[in-house]
């Protein structure tokens, strides 16, 4: 068998990709009161061609539900209205041939009352307010102090999480990725250093925190098959105030133990802290080859990866498929700029979050 490259097939659960270049979830918020519209699909579908830009795209992080949503002008999957509203998307990404996963997102605590129903708290596995800002109508705030889930509504997330999925279907989507990363509600599970539930099935010890996740992750294979659920962890990021499990090792290692047993298609790993360095203090010996030797599906890696670096992960066989996210945003067509040598554009933090077309689907150079 040749050694893969960057730019070679892959078959990833049911879905056959035509490159190992995946485009990364990213938050761009130019949804329209919580709807996808026209300049999104532009947007998917200038990144979709898999021999110019991506072989999988991952939506941005897409609520499951009214009380999932966190941050302004981010696009839900839970109301015909929104089912409706994305499937144009996933035809302009089909007609460019290309495949899209919905990421599916529960904020939890990090969230703010203005964006809720009826200005409720947000839900979390604690009732700890995040030291965390979010992004709501007047800018960037602090987040609201959450509220408790009591172990007996969470059927209903799991629910929600279903529902979503079979949404994302309807839709369209090619499957999904369940987003239980980067310190929202299924991290805020996972982690002791933010999972304060003792006594409760799902705190204290590793099996019962990992309980959320995997009642999540089954809910949604039952509903749409595994072969086409993805998961994306982020184990030493402590970004949102989630801080570092006391042993996260052992935390994730337990995590992907449940997905693959789960059968789930990939698991999508942060290296490091999302966005930003490689490494955390404290986390410097995680064994991420001892991560993915619990699981026997592909494994996608993440987190500040340039030309040389993803093909080096693939052709040492360390990951099956490298998700790279902020080049993908200055530089749609980033899989023809890297074949062939060419330089990238750099993104413009003023059009990163919010706005129109510009920095978007037009490129301008800061
Ligand atoms: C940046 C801004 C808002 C949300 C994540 C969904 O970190 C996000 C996000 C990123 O996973």
């Amino acid at each position: 068998m040749h050694t893969p490259t960057l730019f070679s097939a892959c078959q990833v659960g049911d879905l056959a990709l035509a490159s190992r270049l995946v485009m990364a979830p990213l938050t761009r918020n130019r949804a329209t009161a919580q709807l996808p519209n026209a300049l999104m699909a532009t947007y998917y579908a200038q990144r979709a061609n898999p021999a110019t830009g991506a072989g999988l795209l991952i939506s941005e992080a897409t609520p499951i539900s009214p009380m999932a949503h966190g941050y302004l002008d981010t696009p839900g999957l839970h109301s015909t209205a929104q089912v409706a509203a994305w499937r144009p998307v996933t035809q302009a990404v089909h007609a460019a041939g290309g495949l899209i996963v919905a990421q599916l997102w529960h904020v939890g605590r990090i969230s703010h009352t203005s964006l809720l129903p009826g200005g409720a708290a947000p839900v979390s596995s604690t009732a700890r307010q995040a030291q965390a800002k979010t992004f709501v109508a007047d800018g960037f705030v602090p987040v609201s102090a959450p509220r408790a889930l009591r172990d007996d509504e969470l059927p209903a997330i799991v629910a929600d999480y279903a529902r979503a999925a079979q949404a994302a279907r309807d839709a369209g989507f090619d499957g999904i990725e369940i987003h239980a990363a980067n310190g929202y509600l299924l991290a805020q599970f996972l982690c002791d250093s933010v999972n304060d539930r003792l006594g409760s099935a799902y705190g204290g010890p590793i099996a019962h925190r990992v309980r959320l996740l995997d009642e999540v992750v089954r809910a949604c294979c039952t509903q749409i098959g595994a072969g086409r659920v993805g998961v994306r962890l982020s184990p030493i990021s402590p970004v949102n105030d989630c801080g570092l499990d006391s042993d996260p090792q052992a935390l994730y290692g337990a995590a992907v133990a449940a997905l693959a047993a789960a059968g789930v298609a990939y698991v999508h790993v942060v290296e490091g802290q999302t966005g930003g360095a490689r490494t955390t203090p404290g986390a410097e010996a995680f064994d991420w080859a001892a991560l993915r030797a619990q699981f026997p599906g592909a494994w996608m890696v993440n987190n500040g990866y340039d030309h040389a670096m993803a093909e080096a992960a693939i052709a040492s066989g360390r990951a099956d498929l490298v998700a790279v996210g902020r080049p993908f945003i200055a530089n749609p067509e980033l899989a023809r700029l890297w074949r062939q040598g060419l330089a990238l554009q750099s993104l413009d933090p003023h059009t990163l979050y919010g706005g129109g077309a510009e920095g978007y689907t037009l490129q301008t150079t800061p």
